[in-house]
């Protein structure tokens, strides 16, 4: 991060379990929690804007003046992991490693800051499964057929993250890893805690029997052990509202107490061809094509700052083409030795950003400052290298 003069300016920013515009982190510190990659794909561009918006906020809490920590997981055991690899006779794990590889080169190049700890699921099951029975010691987890299910009737604010009714709930769930109709059930909507083992599925030992752990368990497991509860953001793609943070949060309740999280920040969904881009349809444009195909990542970057977080977007050739051309102006405009002062757009920048991450108008900001560059230059010696710094700490664009 390059140094800046002190800002004084706070995030305000959407809410998705209150529904509002809340002030996230007002303190001298910063704690959150951002569900990361299932590595068996390359990064699309939909990943790659979840993870620049909340690296935009890392990067804004540490402008700003504030002290970070950061945790994201990797979910490197899971079905969908297992059944690709098994489709191209590859082992889970070396497929595992060779894109979460990917995935860091990919955000070296995007310059996503690295999260304070990056952690994997299977290097977690043991916490996992220590807090699968503490559950169950309370009453709150109960077996079917073998596997332990989390009792929601268990969580007293079960709802509250994303205030669904009950009948979306039962059908969201099926469509995103749960198993509404399984028999046996207290609840259709109640998730896996521990999957006994599987037929050609890797299993692991622990004081719970023979195994693995759920999906929710293990991110709450993460954010409590690394973080611990009320954290200040759970962060994710809007995708994992329901199931996911709403059970991370049911469990993170029954388990330390409520809030798991203080606030909900959702990145929207990233469309092309008409929807939304996901592995399992296949409608992807991957990071590290573009990479390959010589295009500048910080253009990447900054056609992803261009549009509004609070709304889904689609991916098109003609955002990347409206944002090299912007970054070629940028450029052009920076690399004056002298250009007008850059104090005030530096503030509004800052400005622009803490009211609810409003990128395109921080890029506006910019934009302006550059325009007035072109048109009138300036004398300021100091004005390109602060406009250049600023650039570089809130945004992430060299
Ligand atoms: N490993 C889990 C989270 S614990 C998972 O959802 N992995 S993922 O690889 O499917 O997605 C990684 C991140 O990218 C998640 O935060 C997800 O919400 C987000 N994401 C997935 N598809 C899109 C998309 N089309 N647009 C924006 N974000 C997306
Ligand atoms: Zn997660």
């Amino acid at each position: 991060m390059p140094p800046l003069p002190p800002l004084d300016v706070d995030l305000v920013a959407y809410d998705t379990a209150a529904g509002a515009l809340t002030p996230i982190a007002a303190g001298r510190e910063a704690r959150m929690y951002v569900c990361g990659i299932t590595p068996y794909d390359a990064t699309h561009i939909g990943h790659a804007a979840t993870y620049v918006l909340f690296d935009t906020i890392h990067r804004f809490w540490r402008a700003t003046g504030r002290a970070v920590t950061y945790v994201q997981n990797v979910t490197d055991i899971d079905d969908p992991l297992l059944e690709r690899a098994a489709r191209d006779g590859v082992d889970w794990q070396q497929l595992a490693a060779f894109e979460i590889q990917r995935f860091r080169d990919d955000m070296v190049a995007l310059r996503v800051l690295p999260p304070t700890h990056l952690v994997g699921a299977v290097e977690t099951v043991g916490d996992a499964a220590a807090r699968v029975a503490q559950l169950r010691e309370v009453g709150a987890a109960y077996e079917v057929d073998g596997d332990l299910y989390f009792a929601v009737s268990a969580a007293a604010r079960f709802g509250s993250v994303s205030h669904l009714p009950e009948a979306d709930m039962i059908a969201i769930s099926a469509e995103r890893g749960g198993d509404p109709d399984r028999p046996g059930k207290a609840n259709p909507v109640d998730p896996l805690l521990w999957q006994a083992p599987e037929e050609g599925h890797p299993s692991w030992d622990s004081p719970l029997g023979p195994g693995r752990p759920g999906w929710h368990i293990e991110c709450a497991t993460i954010a409590l052990n690394l973080l611990g509860p009320g954290f200040d953001l759970q962060g994710g793609g809007r995708d994992l509202v329901f199931p996911h943070h709403e059970m991370s949060a049911a469990q993170g309740e029954v388990l330390e107490g409520w809030p798991f999280a203080r606030h909900y920040v959702h990145a929207p969904m990233v469309s092309y061809d008409g929807e939304k881009m996901s592995k399992s349809l296949g409608n992807l444009v991957f990071i590290s094509q573009l990479r390959e195909s010589g295009v500048d990542p910080m253009a990447v970057r900054l056609a992803i700052l261009a549009q509004s977080y609070r709304e889904d977007w689609p991916w098109t050739p003609d955002v990347l083409a409206a944002a090299e051309k912007r970054l070629e102006s940028w450029r052009g405009a920076l690399s004056q030795p002298t250009g007008p002062s850059s104090v005030n757009a530096v503030e509004a920048l800052a400005q622009a950003l803490g009211s609810d991450l409003d990128t395109p108008a921080a890029l506006e900001v910019v934009d302006a400052w550059v325009e007035e560059q072109r048109l009138r230059g300036g004398d300021d010696p100091g004005g390109p290298g602060l406009m250049s710094r600023a650039i570089d700490a809130f945004l992430g664009v060299a």
